[in-house]
């Protein structure tokens, strides 16, 4: 006796807060039909999973809900679900994608940092937005400097995480004037987000004029 598991659609998106429903259908494969505990992992934080019903007989099939909420972080997330029978326990994977509900505000610090050679200059910026952080985040850099290939930037997220966003070298110098980024991220909106530029070569210098990120 055996049977086999899956979740149809096998993958969704959801809002922060909002919910996701897949069919959890399950087949006898071998013998006679068995009875099959249903129970999901791998949730994302605040996520709770539900099936209706919570059992069935090989053949028949359950509705998953899971519910994230308003704190749930952004991201991508795979839920196993492990069907538990008599004979036999199986698993399939439910591909979750949770979005961010910040709304995509931007903030702006147009503080002046001077850049010299072999230093280091950080630029914060403070996000009321609530939320999960709308991801991928949008940076807007502007910086006067002649040698863009000096310049190592990176962002720290509220909640301490940093993110490469552009990496100093190459073989020849171009300006820097402004740029912009689309970072990845997974966490909350609100808080201190910080630019940091570092000069790692010897030469050419300038000033970090302004940034803005859209959360
Ligand atoms: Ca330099
Ligand atoms: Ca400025």
């Amino acid at each position: 006796r055996d049977f086999s598991i899956s979740a149809n659609p096998a993958s969704g998106t959801v809002q922060a807060g909002s919910s996701a429903t897949t069919t959890i259908a399950t087949q006898t494969t071998a013998g006679n039909a068995q009875a099959v505990n249903l129970s999901a992992s791998g949730l994302p934080t605040g996520a709770t999973a539900t099936f209706n019903p919570a059992s069935v007989t090989s053949g028949g099939s359950s509705t998953l809900t899971i519910a994230t909420a308003p704190t749930t972080p952004a991201g991508s997330y795979n839920v196993t679900v492990t069907g538990t029978g008599e004979t036999a326990t199986h698993t399939a994977t439910y591909a979750l994608t949770v979005q961010g509900t910040s709304g995509g505000r931007t903030f702006t610090n147009g503080t002046n940092y001077t850049i010299r050679d072999y230093s280091t200059v950080q630029s914060p910026i403070t996000s009321t937005a609530t939320g999960t952080a709308t991801s991928p985040v949008k940076l807007s850099v502007t910086i006067s400097h002649t040698c863009a290939e000096d310049l190592d930037i990176w962002l720290r997220g509220p909640n301490g995480q940093w993110y490469a966003v552009d990496r100093y070298g190459g073989t020849s110098c171009t300006s820097y004037g402004t740029r912009t980024y689309s970072v990845p991220v997974s966490q909350q909106a609100a808080g201190t987000w910080t630019l940091e530029v570092s000069d790692v070569y010897l030469g050419d210098t300038g000033f970090l004029d302004s940034w803005s990120i859209t959360v």
